[in-house]
């Protein structure tokens, strides 16, 4: 197929997308290379090594499954697995596979232009500072929805004479705290799972808090071998079970509503999950995400926990969150309140002593100096945009992306682009991406866009492009389903206004699991809704 190009297919990034978009393209012959910033395979689970870096998705479910063999033999530890351990899992998928061969490591993507006289892609790449050019039919963004490091522009910042780490690009050797006296900035889930470990080693920890967060138990532990067992005997049912579910993964659902049964009810089914833990808390009844009402006896509920677990009443008060539960991330701990009954761990909130300045030799807070000899940056990334926007993408005359999203991003089915023909967005904004389990999503959109590939081929179709209408309605649709819940009703990293500046748009798509249903449906129908040129 490749006629004059140097590729069918461009992939861009090798986290746990551009496996899967290898994997898939290969398997239907197609001539396909991704491109890798990193100095290994990985994505996410190649930068974020911070402390205590884990998946909150339960292990067995956060993983391919695409190989009844590699799901059948691949043996996670524990219930939630570790950074290194989901990273070793990619790095033997990829050997496993023999998929190496095709990933080019140390290659950022600086540009990726179509070209209309060929109707295909021109890549520029750079290596060593060395820059080269690919050309290739398609080109695939599996760039990943938080890889794009949010570094704050805090005044004064290279003022610091200490290190300054970002949770999302951890020194490889990792880092020491041993009797340092540390600041962390950020309480979202990287600051809530490295928070404990980080308070474990240093002398003194100071903790600057902007939202405080819902945060549920882990009760991480050893996988018990008999569920791993029972789970294996019929991992095909299990997956199908998980896909049915509104997230995508197996937490379990509850069709009671929160707003018909009584306060005492209430609380023996939140202590029920709040004693399972994980992310599961969120369907403890069905109108969470949906009920304001029902949503601030969940909060409350939480912030009850914090207040019995914190003892110091000002700390525990500091750290209860005002939003409704959800709206933001929900976090999965494993100590983290606790961890501020520690006598080295102090918590400023940012919210009444704003960040002034860093200093050379610390942080000044509402008028008081914090001396720190380090400084962790935990604050998270610039969301399921970010990535593509630093990549400079031009589409038909000369259209760049940037322009074309700059009041937000616009899609069809979270996987193509009007006006960019033939690039293609793994897990893109306006699909279900960061509100379902990862993985699952990420492997639904490898099938369905080396599918539609071939399916061009066979045709001998040159280019495909989303039509407008279809875009319009769509985007529409994203906003409707996302207007009546409560994801809109508080500032969080899914809206966008994490990073200044960017457009306040809600970006992932709440409607797992009929979006898969939607997809197999346009691609039945011809790929309606883009046109085949
Ligand atoms: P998050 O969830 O975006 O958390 C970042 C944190 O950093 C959050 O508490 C932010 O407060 C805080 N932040 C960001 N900018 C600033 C400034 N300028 N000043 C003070 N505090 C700031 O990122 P994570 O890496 O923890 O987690 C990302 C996802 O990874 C997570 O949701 C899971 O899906 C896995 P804010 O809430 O914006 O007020």
């Amino acid at each position: 197929m490749a006629e004059n190009f140097d590729l069918d297919v461009a992939v861009v990034g090798a986290g746990f997308g551009g496996v899967a978009m290898l994997y898939q393209l290969r398997e239907r012959g197609l001539r396909a290379r991704a491109f890798e910033a990193g100095s290994g395979v990985g994505g996410t689970w190649f930068w974020n090594r911070y402390p205590g870096a884990r998946c909150d998705i339960e292990s067995l479910e956060y993983s391919y499954q695409f190989s009844d063999e590699l799901q059948q033999e691949w043996e996670w530890s524990e219930r939630y697995a570790t950074q290194p351990e989901i990273l070793s899992y990619v790095e033997h998928v990829v050997e496993r596979f023999g998929l190496g061969g095709d990933i080019q490591l140390n290659t950022r993507v600086t540009a990726a232009h179509y070209d209309e006289a060929t109707r295909g892609w021109r890549i520029e790449t750079e290596r060593d500072g060395d820059h080269e050019t690919t050309t290739a039919r398609f080109c695939v963004m599996a760039t990943g929805c938080l890889s794009s490091a949010n570094e704050p522009d805090f005044p004064g910042k290279e003022t610091f004479s200490g290190p300054v780490y970002h949770t999302g690009r951890w020194p490889h050797e990792g880092v020491d705290f041993t009797g340092k006296r540390v600041a962390v900035i950020g309480t979202g889930s990287s600051g809530i799972q490295s928070i404990p470990l980080i308070a474990e080693q240093a002398r003194h920890l100071t903790v600057f808090q902007r939202t405080p967060n819902y945060s549920i138990p882990a009760y991480n532990g050893p996988l018990d071998p008999e569920h791993v067992r029972e789970v294996k005997s019929d991992y095909e049912s299990f997956r199908a079970y998980n896909a049915q579910q509104p997230f995508g993964a197996g937490f379990p659902p509850n069709e009671v509503l929160a707003a018909e049964v009584d306060e005492t009810e209430r609380e023996r089914v939140y202590e029920e999950r709040w004693k399972v833990g994980g992310l599961g808390f969120i369907t403890a009844f069905g109108d969470l995400i949906d009920d304001e009402a029902s949503n601030a006896t969940a909060a409350e509920f939480v912030r009850n926990k914090i207040r019995a677990i914190v003892t110091d009443p000002e700390t525990a008060e500091k750290l209860m969150p005002k939003t409704l539960i959800g709206c933001k991330r929900l976090c999965v701990d494993t100590d983290y309140y606790a961890t501020y009954n520690r006598d080295n761990v102090s918590l400023v909130s940012v919210l009444e002593e704003p960040i002034e300045t860093f200093t050379p030799t610390g942080i000044v807070a509402g008028g008081v100096e914090h001396p720190v000899d380090c400084i962790v940056l935990a604050t998270g990334f610039d969301a399921m945009t970010g990535a593509v926007s630093r990549i400079d993408i031009r589409g038909r005359d000369g259209l760049p992306l940037g322009e074309k999203w700059s009041a937000g991003p616009r899609t069809y089915l979270g996987i193509g682009s009007e006006g960019f023909p033939n690039l293609f967005l793994v897990t893109g904004p306006g699909s279900p991406s960061v509100l379902s389990n990862m993985v699952p999503s990420i492997e639904q959109h490898a099938r369905w866009i080396s599918d539609c590939i071939a399916h061009l081929r066979e045709r001998k179709v040159d280019t495909i492009e989303v039509e407008r209408e279809a875009e319009d309605a769509w985007v529409e649709h994203v906003n409707e389903v996302a207007a009546p819940t409560v994801y809109p009703s508080c500032n969080s990293w899914y809206l966008g206004a994490n990073v200044p500046g960017k457009p306040r748009v809600f970006m992932p798509y709440i409607g797992f699991p009929t979006y898969v249903e939607k997809c197999d449906e346009v691609a039945r129908n011809g790929y309606e809704g883009f046109e085949l040129r």
